[in-house]
């Protein structure tokens, strides 16, 4: 709450109150305006854009790891990991939660990777992440779709099915290519968004 608000009388504070939801701003700026449960489409980077989720056995480790730990808290939609960052969809209870299980996944293999490459205590791995809580079906579909392009969209593949460290196998597994080209065309991604890195 600024200074000033606190030195209003009640009359001012009203004042200020009611403008304020004219407008439609939150009556506090918090740093997560949704902090509730629903799906939320997370990006973290590893720090400044370094890549250290290389080789390709390390993603594969990361993958499997990111999984448990979203999946013991909530559920995934979508995901995919590249060689400096990732991104997932996913459904939690609450952000609080999801936060400290990333927190927790991020402290852990940031030690066992500065192990690996004999970097302990001289290397920092993650940078802080980023979250979007969906909005709604159409939302949720468009960053479906961002997150399966990604891997094109950064120049690591030629077509999304050609990046295996992402859930569009899956998808092709449980539905088909025809059912992803149809979300596709329906909720065409944003070019750029979610927090993702250049
Ligand atoms: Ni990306």
């Amino acid at each position: 709450m600024p200074y000033e608000y606190r030195t209003m009388t009640p009359e001012e504070r009203a004042a200020v109150v009611a403008y304020r939801r004219s407008k439609g701003y939150p009556l506090h700026s918090p740093p997560h305006p949704y902090r509730e449960g629903g799906w939320y489409i997370i990006t973290a980077a590893n720090y400044e854009h370094n890549p250290i989720l290389q080789p390709a056995e390390r993603r594969t480790a990361f993958e499997d790891q990111l999984l448990i730990t979203l999946n013991a808290i909530g559920e995934v939609g979508a995901w995919v990991i590249l060689p400096n960052h990732y991104h997932v969809l996913t459904m939690v209870e609450s952000l609080d939660v999801l936060s400290a299980a990333l927190k927790q996944l991020h402290g852990t293999t940031a030690r066992t990777w500065n192990l690996e490459d004999a970097l302990t205590g001289q290397r920092r791995v993650w940078y802080k992440f980023y979250d979007r809580w969906v909005r709604n079906e159409a939302h949720y579909y468009r960053a479906l779709n961002y997150i399966h392009y990604n891997a094109v969209k950064h120049r690591y593949a030629e077509t999304p099915y050609d990046w295996p460290w992402s859930s569009v196998t899956r998808y092709v597994e449980a539905f088909d290519r025809e059912w992803l080209r149809v979300q596709w065309k329906a909720y065409p991604p944003p070019t750029s968004d979610f927090g993702d890195v250049p």
